[in-house]
Parts: structure tokens; sequence; C-alpha cells
């Protein structure tokens, strides 16, 4: 096989340039190592940011994102058995975030995919890039017991924190910057009513939880567990009553519960890879870069690395101009950095870390303070959580 842009994983990262680029005429083929459906089942991000809206319309995949999904104007953080709301479109200038699963959204990039024949290759073992540094790079993976090979001008490595495409650059070619937290996300989906119409993050002393939403009738609810913990540990009725002791009490009374559809543990993790270019292929996305959850910035930063790739590729193929490719890495990288900034802080106000000093939960607390009792500090926290332009 030959095409211009051979593209590995089927995350949002990859399906979103490989229709973009599509629809531009740039031809591509994407390679994807699970099912269809598996990619489908897993439950992830639900807000994202006006930025990643305005490009999935441009990629004519928003009409279902604009009816269904939900515009949040606000959020709130509880606190010491009270509850503060931080006003998203208030603070930022009428800015607002867009609350509408990953999950349905993968699925409409699937669906486009599909109406345009775009070419998607589903259960592929063993893709390898090679001869990245060379003019001539080319993609292999197996089926059944045939290779195949795809020629191609450029990989595009979007296949996620575990993927082939980081690997496969050499160690003395990037460098890796890490933070591990001592805990991770126990996340339950449940058909039952959102608790608030808004979603709420609460700092508590059992730790963290999070009141989030898919629908009006479909609820996501995280809470702060050890690393040790499995799903096995929490079967449903301790996972209310956690879930309920960690909120203030008039939320908690309000909380209907209900039997979980899904239920799965995440650790938490600061992740920056750099450079995101190596020869011929570019990393997009979680193959380069991971946040802890709590900023609601993961999808995000990828849908940045998406659009600056996406331009770069458009002057490269229409206008033989290569500086938006020479550019890529350093541009994606100072908006990442940025993201990486914001999560990393809003898990350090929010979560409980076991091995906090008596001083470091004091400037916890100081942090909390100071966000409520100055405007400019919730404006600043907006603005992140909104998301910074492209
Ligand atoms: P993905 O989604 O991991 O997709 C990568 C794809 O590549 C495939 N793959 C391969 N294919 C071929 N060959 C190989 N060798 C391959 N290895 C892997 C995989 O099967 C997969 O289909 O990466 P992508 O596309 O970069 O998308 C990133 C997002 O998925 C991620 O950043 C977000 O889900 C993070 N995230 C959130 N982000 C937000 O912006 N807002 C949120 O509210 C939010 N909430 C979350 C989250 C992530 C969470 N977890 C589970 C980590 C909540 C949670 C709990
Ligand atoms: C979610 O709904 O899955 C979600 C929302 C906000 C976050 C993280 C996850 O910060």
């Amino acid at each position: 096989m030959k095409t211009q842009v051979g593209i590995i994983g089927g995350g949002p990262s990859g399906l979103l340039l490989s229709q973009l680029l599509d629809l531009k005429g740039i031809d591509n083929v994407l390679l994807e190592k699970h099912s269809r459906d598996y990619v489908l089942g897993r439950i992830r991000a639900g807000v994202l940011e006006h930025g990643f809206a305005a490009l999935m319309r441009e990629a004519e995949c928003g009409e279902r994102m604009d009816t269904e999904g939900e515009i949040h104007d606000g959020f709130f953080i509880a606190h010491d058995g009270i509850k503060d709301r931080i006003d998203l479109k208030g603070l930022t200038g009428g800015n607002t975030v867009l609350v509408y699963g990953q999950t349905e959204l993968t699925r409409d990039l699937y669906d486009a995919r599909a109406r345009m024949g775009g070419n998607i290759i589903h259960n592929v073992a063993d893709v390898q890039p090679h001869d990245i540094t060379s003019n001539a790079p080319f993609l292999t993976y197996r089926d059944g017991n045939e290779v195949i090979r795809i020629d191609c001008d450029y990989i595009i490595g979007a296949d996620g924190f575990h993927g082939v495409s980081r690997k496969s650059i050499p160690k003395d070619s990037i460098r890796e910057y890490e933070r591990v937290y001592p805990f991770g996300w126990l996340g339950v989906l449940s058909r039952t009513k959102p608790v608030s119409p808004e979603l709420i993050y609460a700092k508590h002393a059992r730790g963290f939880a999070l009141c989030s939403l898919r629908s009006q009738v479909l609820s996501r609810y995280y809470i702060q567990v050890p690393l040790t913990d499995t799903i096995k540990d929490w079967p449903d009725d301790r996972f209310w009553v956690e879930l309920k002791r960690r909120l203030p009490s008039d939320v908690a009374a309000n909380l209907i519960t209900g039997p979980s559809i899904e239920k799965s543990i995440a650790p938490l993790r600061s992740f920056v890879a750099e450079p995101m270019r190596y020869g011929n292929m570019f990393l997009a996305g979680d193959a380069a870069h991971i946040v802890p959850p709590t900023g609601a910035r993961g999808l995000n930063s990828a849908a940045s690395d998406i659009y600056y790739l996406y331009h770069a590729m458009l002057d490269h193929y229409k206008n033989g101009d290569d500086t938006g490719l020479a550019a890529y890495s350093d541009k994606a990288l100072a908006r990442v950095w940025k993201g990486q900034r914001f999560s990393w802080w809003l898990t350090n106000l929010l979560h409980q870390f076991p091995d906090n000093s008596d001083f470091d939960n004091h400037m916890q607390q100081t942090d909390m303070d100071y966000l409520f009792t100055s405007e400019m500090a919730q404006a600043s926290l907006a603005e992140n959580y909104v998301g910074l332009p492209f």
C-alpha cells in the first residue's frame, strides 16, 4: 500500500486528523490495534473546550455534539463542608465548556470516516514504523501470517501512552519528564440522574471526589483511591457510601444511587516526551503527553496537537511550505506544558497526599482560601479550564 500520511492509533487524535486531512484531499491510512467496539467501550473524558468543539465542526462531525452536548457555564469546588462556584462564563468574558462524552465523540468520528470511505484498518498486530529518519518511511503490520507494508511521506504516532511510536524513537533522541501520583481515580458510570446539573470537584480529608455527568440521565462519579486498590475492593454499595462521605451533606442527601454500568481505576500521571517529532514521524495526543484528569485537559491537549499538525500538513501539501512542520514540536509543547502546569496544580489543590507534611497541608489549605477570596485567582483557574488559545 502507498499513502501520504500513515496514522497509528484510532483514538480521538488519530481519527480527527484522518478526517480533517481526508476532507482536504490528503490521502491517509489509519491503523488501530483494537476493534471499533473495544475503542468505544473505554469510558474516558467528558469535558470539551471550545477549540476542540470547533475542530469537530471543521471535521464535519459536530452535528450530534451540538444537539446532545451540554454547555456548562461553571462548576463547583466543594471544600470544608461548603460549595463554591467557579463562574467560567463570567470570569472569562463569555467562554464555556461542552459536556459530551469521549465515547460519543469517537463514535461520531468513526461514523464520519465510514461515510467518506476512510481507510481505517482495525485489529492490526505488530505495527512498526521503519526508516523514520529517511525520506521514505514506511509502516508494517501483521494480518494473520501476512506482513503488510505501507509506504508514506509521514507517520503520525497517535497511539496513546502505551503505543509503539514513542517507543521506536532512540532513547538519546527523546527526553521524558514524569510525575506519578500516589493514588488513582475509581470511576463509576450509572444510569441515574446526576446529583448536580454542574460538575462538583470535592476536596475532602478522606480524599478527592468528582460528580460529573454525560447527560441528565447518565452520571459519572469518581473518588480518589490508593494505587493498591482494585475494582474488586469496591462493590457498588461501598462506592456510594464513600462518595457520599466526601460530599457536602446537602449534596450527599440528594445523591441518587443505582447499579454501576462501568467501573474502572485509572492511575494518575503527568508525562511529557520532547521533542514531538523524530525524522518524519510526529507524535500527537497521549502518545506524547499525559495529564492527571483533574483539569479535564487530556483530550483537549490532544486537540491542539491535531490543530497544529493539520495546518502544518495543509501548508506542506497545498503550498509546499514546511515551516509549520518544522515548528510543530515547539508550538505544540508550549501549549502542552501549560496544560501540564494547570493539571498538576489542580491535582495538588484537591487531593489528599499521604506523604504531605503539616506544612504542605497548610499550603494546600491556603491555596484554597486564596482562590475563593481572590477573583483574579478564580479568573486564572477559569481561563485555563475553558482552554488557552491554540
Ligand atoms: P487514546 O485515546 O489512548 O487512543 C490511542 C489509540 O491507539 C491505539 N493503539 C495502537 N494502534 C495500533 N498499533 C499500536 N501499537 C497501538 N497502541 C495503541 C489504542 O488502541 C487507542 O485506540 O489516545 P488519543 O487519541 O491521543 O486521545 C487521548 C484521550 O483519550 C485522553 O487524553 C483523555 O481521555 C484524557 N481524559 C480527559 N481528557 C479531557 O480532555 N477531558 C476529560 O474530562 C478527561 N477525562 C481522561 C478523563 C482520561 C481518563 N483516563 C481513563 C485516563 C477521565 C479519565 C478517567
Ligand atoms: C468525566 O466526566 O469523565 C470527567 C470530567 C471532568 C474531569 C475529569 C473527568 O476533570
